[in-house]
């Protein structure tokens, strides 16, 4: 068995969970915040039977959509005078960053 761990845009996260649910797969939704926007996405876990693996990758794939952050930056002064506005930046994010571990041990109790 496999566990997919994938990060998805907020937005997505019930497209996606919707979609695997009704292709037969169970999966958890958690609220998280990314580490370089500090903004809210979801990260869904996702038991898997390995055969089926790439099916629940291919739905994840479909219901993510990539989206274009602008993100304000500072550039430092080095007239030592202090912050400076510098022009902002743009960042894709996703569709969806996916980790998959193998599961040692799975057991409902
Ligand atoms: P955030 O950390 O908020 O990152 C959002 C987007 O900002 C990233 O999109 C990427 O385009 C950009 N970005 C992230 N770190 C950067 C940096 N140090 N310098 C320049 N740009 C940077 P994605 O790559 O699609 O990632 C979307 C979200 O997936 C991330 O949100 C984070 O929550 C998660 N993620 C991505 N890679 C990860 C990793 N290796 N480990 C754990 N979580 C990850």
């Amino acid at each position: 068995m496999k566990l997919v761990i994938a990060i998805v845009n907020h937005d997505d996260a019930n497209a996606v969970t919707q979609n695997l649910t009704r292709h037969g797969f169970s999966s958890t939704k958690l609220s998280t915040t990314g580490g370089f926007l500090l903004s809210g996405n979801a990260t869904l876990l996702v038991g898997v039977e390995e055969e089926k693996l790439e099916q629940v990758i291919d739905l994840i794939r479909e219901y993510s959509h990539s989206r274009k952050h602008v993100v304000p930056s500072i550039d430092y002064d080095v007239t030592g005078m202090g912050y400076l506005p510098a022009m902002p930046v743009e960042v894709t994010v996703g569709g969806a960053t996916v980790f998959v571990v193998d599961v040692e041990r799975f057991e409902r109790l």
